[in-house]
């Protein structure tokens, strides 16, 4: 009797590039290796957990502490936070960022083409979600691992009426050291400081982290560059269908205080997010589609 895995691997597999892999927590995870890069991506949550692309360090940041159970949200890589972002505004019981992120997605093909090999991984509304939230949907994540890490999430709305819709591709970078890291391309750019009462604030000049931080940047669909001077390079966030940008790292109290993140680990990554949140939730009609791109690549300093 072959597993679950086994058959995901005779039906997806491509010989010396792509293999369907029990991950962590034995959480089925495709596991892509081609000239350019190397990638692992979950069935769970539909989470990109790995990126490398030739000649580089892994990019993205996985904490030591993070669970791998169905129902758990993985700490790390990029979750899909869907349909709401943060805490939900009518049920404090309810998971924060949805609750995509916490189930199996239905891996619906994966091809190779000359820009890197693509997964697509599905899920869509059931009797399940339908507790949590009226909306009818399927979201679909076309991930492209290649030089760049290419991320495409893409939202129907299947049922009779227009629904609001708040997503966010949550991606955590690896940085050698946070405290010597800029985020440039927000510059005159509106945010909400979740650290000082929500108060709208204007950038000014880069962005540095200098304690914990945790912004919502309104109003832009630029591009955000990390500069990471230890690791010689810039992390290019690049992004389509997108109106916001989080900028996230919880320094020493707030790491302290998450069961699934380590103490000492918050000089070592940060999140810059591309979502659609609060006042910017995206509107879907019904039976339009609308896809939101998160496209990062790593250039040498
Ligand atoms: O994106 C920033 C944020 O909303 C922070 O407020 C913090 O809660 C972070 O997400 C992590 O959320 P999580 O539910 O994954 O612990």
């Amino acid at each position: 009797m072959m597993s679950t895995i086994e058959m995901l691997n005779t039906k997806f597999g491509i010989a010396g590039v792509v293999q369907v892999v029990a991950g962590l927590g034995g959480l089925a995870a495709v596991r892509v290796e081609t000239g350019e890069a190397q990638g692992l991506v979950y069935l769970h949550g539909g989470h990109v957990a790995e990126w490398r692309p030739k000649g580089q360090d892994e990019v993205l940041w996985v904490s030591q502490k993070s669970y791998w159970a169905d129902g758990k949200p993985v700490r790390g890589g990029v979750p899909v936070c869907f349909p709401w972002f943060g805490p939900k505004a009518d049920d404090k019981a309810a998971p924060g960022h949805g609750f995509v992120r916490l189930m199996p997605w239905t891996l619906e093909a994966v091809t190779q083409e000359d820009e890197g090999v693509t997964v697509v991984l599905s899920t869509k509304s059931d009797d399940q979600t339908r507790k949590q939230w009226p909306g009818e949907y399927v979201l679909r994540h076309r991930v492209t691992i290649g030089r760049e890490l290419v991320m495409s999430l893409e939202l129907t709305n299947t049922g009779r009426e227009a629904m609001a819709y708040q997503e966010a591709l949550h991606t955590y970078f690896t940085v050698a050291d946070v405290k010597r890291v800029k985020l440039t391309g927000l510059e005159g750019v509106k945010y909400v400081d979740k650290m000082d009462g929500s108060k709208v604030k204007t950038q000014e000049g880069a962005v540095t982290i200098t304690a914990e931080t945790d912004r919502v940047y309104v109003g832009t669909t630029g591009t955000v560059t990390i500069e990471d001077p230890d690791k010689m390079r810039r992390i290019v966030v690049a992004k389509e269908g997108s109106t916001n940008t989080v900028v996230w790292n919880p320094w020493v109290a707030k790491s302290k205080a998450m069961a699934d993140f380590g103490d000492e680990e918050w000089p070592g990554m940060i999140c810059v997010e591309t979502c659609n949140v609060g006042a910017d939730a995206v509107k879907v009609a019904a039976g339009e589609t609308v896809k939101m791109v998160q496209r990062v690549g790593v250039v040498r300093m």
